[in-house]
């Protein structure tokens, strides 16, 4: 899928996603889930190809014949796989979609969630100039959005940012850096820390909880921590040694619903903020964030913007729109939209069935 325009982090340029949909057949129903890895191992080692991998030669062929009563049930698929949260994730969010569909329940109904509709920011990639990065603010926040997410790299950053903070005073800001830094970077990080920043999301390596709590302990804005969150066995350990005050939980990183919500459920307890991030995902993968970010402690706007932020046309119907800063959350059974067969048909380049 081509996005509208191309999105550049601090690890490189997407141009286009290739979507790994799983889909789950049961007597009447068909199930969806969305593998959340990106083209290449920038973000993740996992990417595409590899989810492709373990899911065709691996979890896949175990499925079919299968008797599932629960979501949870779909654990004994996973066993004797080490890692690789992003392709158990989209098999994992597809069950749960389909325990939703058996029940005629919304999957934010099943997940626990109790909000109808969710806040939502943006997340702005790196632009070539900052009166163009400026026009983009104006145009999110005049449609409604939330909050400002920007990304940010060493050289990027604190010119960036004041020019964007004196343009737009009072508005939530965000800067995420997709781990560009090192603690050699502390100058840099004090001068965004007096920014009046929401957060700073991801400032150092993905495996480096010990800096990021020294980071934390220098700077009074908040360390939000993305990469670094794969399971709550990590989560317990940004807690234990201050590495971050906020999380961001992605059902699509983490392995799925069951681990999101154990994340999600740990953070509550120890009054730690979540919000829900994107992986820039096809509606498939929007309606299972939507869902998760209707739980109780997603008190944060999530980076889940509407469709059109990033699709010529979505392949589902209908489409998520934004209605005064935010994203209904779907009452139909399961996920609540419909995949576009025919878009589907037209965008396939591969396809396995078991
Ligand atoms: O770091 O949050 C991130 C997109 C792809 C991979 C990683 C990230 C992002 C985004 C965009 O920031 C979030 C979205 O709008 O989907
Ligand atoms: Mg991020």
């Amino acid at each position: 899928m081509k996005l509208r325009e191309p999105f550049e982090t601090s690890t490189g340029v997407c141009w286009d996603r290739r979507v790994l949909l799983v889909g789950l057949y049961s007597e009447s129903i068909v199930a969806w889930g969305e593998c959340a890895a990106g083209e290449t191992p920038a973000y993740s080692y996992e990417t595409t190809g590899t989810a492709w991998s373990i899911l065709n030669d691996l979890i896949l062929p175990k499925l079919p014949g299968m008797a599932i009563e629960t979501a949870a049930d779909i654990r004994a698929v996973f066993d004797g796989i080490r890692g690789h949260p992003m392709a158990r994730a989209a098999v994992e969010m597809a069950a749960w979609d389909l325990e939703a569909k058996a029940r005629g329940d919304s999957l934010a109904t099943l997940v626990g969630g109790v909000r109808d509709a969710v806040s939502v920011g943006v997340s702005i990639g790196l632009q070539r100039t900052d009166e163009e990065l400026h026009q983009k603010v104006r145009r999110y926040l005049e449609e409604g959005y939330a909050r400002i997410k920007v990304k940010i790299k060493p050289g990027r950053d604190v010119a960036m940012l004041r020019g964007l903070r004196d343009r737009f005073p009072g508005v939530p800001i965000m800067a995420d850096a997709n781990s560009a830094y090192s603690l050699e970077h502390l100058p840099s990080l004090r001068e965004l820390d007096e920014l009046d920043l929401m957060m700073i999301e991801q400032p150092l390596a993905y495996d480096d909880y010990l800096d990021h709590a020294r980071l934390q302990g220098e700077i009074e804005t908040p360390i939000c921590l993305d990469e670094s969150i794969r399971s709550v066995g990590d989560a317990a350990l940004a807690l234990e040694l201050g590495s971050c005050r906020i999380i961001n939980i992605k059902p699509g990183r983490v392995g799925g619903f069951a681990s999101a919500k154990a994340i999600h459920d740990l953070c509550v307890e120890h009054d730690m903020p979540v919000w829900c991030g994107g992986m820039l995902e096809s509606g498939v993968g929007r309606a299972h964030n939507v869902a998760l970010a209707s739980l109780p402690g997603f008190t944060l706007p999530g980076d889940i913007s509407a469709s059109r932020r990033y699709w010529t046309e979505d392949i589902v119907t209908p489409e998520f729109v934004l209605e005064e800063g935010m994203v209904a959350v779907p009452t139909e059974a399961g996920i609540g939209v419909e995949l576009r067969e025919d878009l589907l048909e037209d965008l396939a380049v591969r396809q396995a069935d078991f």
